[in-house]
């Protein structure tokens, strides 16, 4: 069996709104990994393309996401954070695995589906090819643990079926050229967690999501503290009291929602929230976790803004990002190139 470095790869697009799900759901955790491992964290502004973007709006975005990576306690001297589009070996790699990866494959991919609802024939081609892309990101790094939210599951078990493929189809040559046996590890998804697919405010059978026409359905990065208060108050639940155990949440997705909201802010488990708050009404513990919510994101929201002011900074951080990945991207490349063929 071919030992791989263990190393961390996950992005964030760079497309506005980043809200309470993008963090519990991954930047958290993005914080926590890297405490025990390598990590390299993106802003996929490729990926942000594959839906039309203002240029001005994408580059405050990129710089804003940064801001957040940093303001989240990503350390960007112990690891790397960078822009994608910085790293022209994604590009590269991605049509390689286009090579490699089935259509069929790509015509399962439900968010491709969701995303491009009726107007399929119209919708970019890129939004098509997005999760091979995504492939690339990870594979490009060698990486072997990548921390997601629950929506990003079947894009995940994709980039393994490729890195599988890709590892079968050149085995000889990867052997040949003094690679082992595999090439690429299979990455695995981290995805755990009371939160892994934070629901609408609103609605709590559909995603939290930054694209949501409602901003009440989101809490967003940059929301202060009143407006944390007033859309947590607002947020739909329903006219029972709180369960005392875990199992009372079935077939009550809001109260489920915010439970789970609770327990990953302060890293307990639901039944642990349930002990606390079960039998009580929602507005005793829908104040509780304003304060809770408050406390984590009010210092986040202010470090932000303090760090977006500072856009030179912030440049900086990417271009040393940029070049520190680009050293591992290169390298793999080149192996890439060679495994497959390709003279030079
Ligand atoms: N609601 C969510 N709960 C848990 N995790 C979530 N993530 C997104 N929404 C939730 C995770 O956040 C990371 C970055 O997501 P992204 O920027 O790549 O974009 P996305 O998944 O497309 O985010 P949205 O809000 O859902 O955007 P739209 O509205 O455009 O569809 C990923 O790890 C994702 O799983």
């Amino acid at each position: 069996m071919t030992q791989f470095v263990q190393r961390v790869f996950s992005g964030v697009q760079p497309t506005g709104n980043l809200h309470l799900g993008n963090y519990l759901g991954a930047i958290a955790k993005f914080v926590e990994l890297q405490k025990t491992h390598e990590c390299v964290y993106c802003i996929v502004d490729l990926h942000a393309i594959t839906v039309p973007q203002k240029p001005e709006t994408l580059r405050a975005s990129i710089r804003e996401v940064t801001a957040a990576y940093i303001a989240v306690g990503i350390d960007p001297k112990k690891h790397i954070i960078f822009n994608q589009s910085q790293v022209a070996e994604h590009a590269e790699l991605a049509w390689v695995l286009n090579c490699v990866a089935r259509v069929g494959w790509l015509n399962r991919m439900t968010q491709f589906k969701e995303k491009a609802g009726k107007d399929r024939e119209n919708v970019s081609i890129g939004l098509y090819v997005y999760p091979i892309l995504m492939a690339a990101d990870i594979l490009l790094y060698k990486a072997t643990q990548v921390p997601v939210g629950e929506d990003q599951k079947q894009h995940l078990e994709l980039a393994r079926d490729i890195a599988q493929k890709f590892n079968l189809d050149y085995g000889e040559s990867i052997a040949a050229t003094g690679h082992g046996e595999a090439f690429f590890p299979l990455p695995e998804p981290l995805i755990q967690g009371p939160a892994t697919r934070v629901m609408s405010l609103r609605d709590g059978t559909k995603k939290m999501s930054k694209s949501d026409p409602s901003d009440y359905s989101r809490i967003n990065f940059t929301d202060d503290a009143d407006t944390i208060a007033q859309k947590i108050r607002k947020a739909k639940t329903d006219p029972e009291p709180l369960p005392s155990e875990i199992e009372g949440l079935g077939n009550r997705p809001e109260a489920d929602n915010l439970i789970g909201i609770y327990a990953a802010l302060e890293n307990r488990s639901k039944a642990d929230v349930l002990q606390t708050f079960g039998g009580g009404q929602f507005s005793t513990f829908k104040n509780a976790l304003v304060d809770l919510a408050v406390a984590k994101l009010e210092p986040i929201a202010s470090e932000m803004k303090r760090l977006c002011a500072d856009s030179a900074y912030i440049d900086d951080v990417l271009a040393d990002g940029a070049a520190r990945a680009r050293e591992i991207a290169a390298a793999n490349m080149i192996a890439v190139k060679n495994i497959v063929g390709f003279v030079g």
